[in-house]
């Protein structure tokens, strides 16, 4: 996978292509960051966003969850491994394909469920069915809907932790769709001008809606762009959890010495439609099975099998618990009442 990283030298942003990707032999990376047991934690986060999205793609054909149902299938490595490498106290800006990082930055499946469900009492009071809430306890800060939007606001809640003499590092996500708006310009180069430590994860999954990448940008890699910004930069296959992991460790500890953000693009691929009521007809099918033979929980699960951290049988009955807990989990949360009609009111008029 072509790979561009910038470095840095004498404070500033240097760029250089120097390879940072999977092995040629596509063989998983292996991080001398990491612990056994750290991986374990890992694959555990991956199985779990996988297994919710199963189960909230069961729920929308049930038609007991409604609105978008937007899966990360595919996206998991880039998901967890990002998150993973962020201390707790660093604040995390996820976009609507981080349920994995949801659930890394300790965020409880009932909580998840309330809000994805739009029921009463969710941390969004009914008014949601997805992932935009701000739970400031755990430093999470789901996106709004306007890609982009967050950048700037993530670059200014480091500004602020500055300005209160903190060293905190803030993650955001943008997809290849929303690196193309003016606020994803208007975000980064403040946070490199203003030398604050902000780490913007492009998730590149090839798609945005049904728009390729070929009509979306012109560069070779999206990382590109860090060098005009002054930002450091990599592109990195999202697929290897440890490269993902080894890549944003590297970065967020970079960037909290240094306070030069970096732009790191996670190549992956949008195993589904936009949501569960798009087909994705317009998809090739062959780059679809070209792309699930890399399928990140498959490659992390045979590393740990060749690891001898799991056998096989294990993991599955480790998939099947969490797949009941999650239908079991969305059985309570279906029961429970939605909102009254005032309520939505409320929240948008003042009297
Ligand atoms: C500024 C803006 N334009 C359009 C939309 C509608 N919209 C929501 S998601 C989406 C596709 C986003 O694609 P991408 O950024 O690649 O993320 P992905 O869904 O592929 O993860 C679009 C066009 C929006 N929410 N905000
Ligand atoms: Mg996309």
């Amino acid at each position: 996978m072509a790979t561009a990283v910038a470095k840095m030298k004498n404070g500033k942003a240097t760029h250089n292509t120097a390879s940072s990707g999977t092995a040629p032999n596509g063989k998983p990376h292996i991080s001398s960051l990491l612990t056994d047991e750290e991986r374990k934690q890992i694959f555990f986060r991956m199985l779990q966003a996988r297994e919710f999205d199963l189960a909230m793609i069961r729920a929308y054909k049930q038609g007991r969850a409604f609105g978008g149902v937007y899966s990360q299938i595919g996206n998991e490595a880039s998901s967890v491994g990002s998150a993973f490498a962020l201390a707790a106290d660093d604040a995390y800006f996820p976009m609507h394909r981080n349920v994995g990082g949801h659930f890394t930055r300790g965020q409880e499946l009932r909580t998840m469920l309330m809000n994805f469900l739009a029921r009463e009492g969710s941390m969004m009071r009914g008014t949601d069915g997805t992932g935009h809430y701000a739970d400031v306890g755990k430093k999470v800060f789901g996106n709004v809907s306007h890609l982009g939007s967050m950048i700037p606001v993530a670059a200014g809640y480091v500004m602020a932790a500055k300005m209160r003499g903190e060293n905190t590092v803030a993650m955001t996500y943008i997809g290849d769709g929303g690196a193309q708006t003016g606020e994803f310009h208007e975000g980064i180069n403040l946070a490199a001008v203003q030398r604050l430590p902000l780490i913007l994860i492009i998730e590149n999954n090839q798609y945005a809606y049904s728009s390729p990448n070929s009509v979306e940008f012109a560069c070779e890699r999206l990382s590109d762009r860090a060098l005009g910004y002054g930002c450091t930069g990599a592109t990195i296959d999202g697929t290897d959890v440890e490269l993902v992991y080894e890549t944003c460790k590297n970065a967020v500890e970079a960037a909290r010495k240094t306070g030069i953000p970096a732009i790191i693009e996670s190549v992956t691929m949008r195993m589904r439609g936009h949501a569960e009521h798009d087909d994705f007809s317009y998809v090739p099918v062959a780059m679809v099975e070209e792309w699930q033979k890399r399928d990140p929980v498959d490659r992390y699960t045979q590393v740990m099998i060749s690891r001898r951290l799991y056998r096989a049988e294990e993991i599955e009955l480790l998939r099947k618990s969490l797949s009941e807990e999650m239908n079991a989990a969305i059985d309570d949360v279906v029961a429970l009442p939605f909102p009254a009609r005032e309520e939505g009111r409320k929240l948008v008029f003042v009297d």
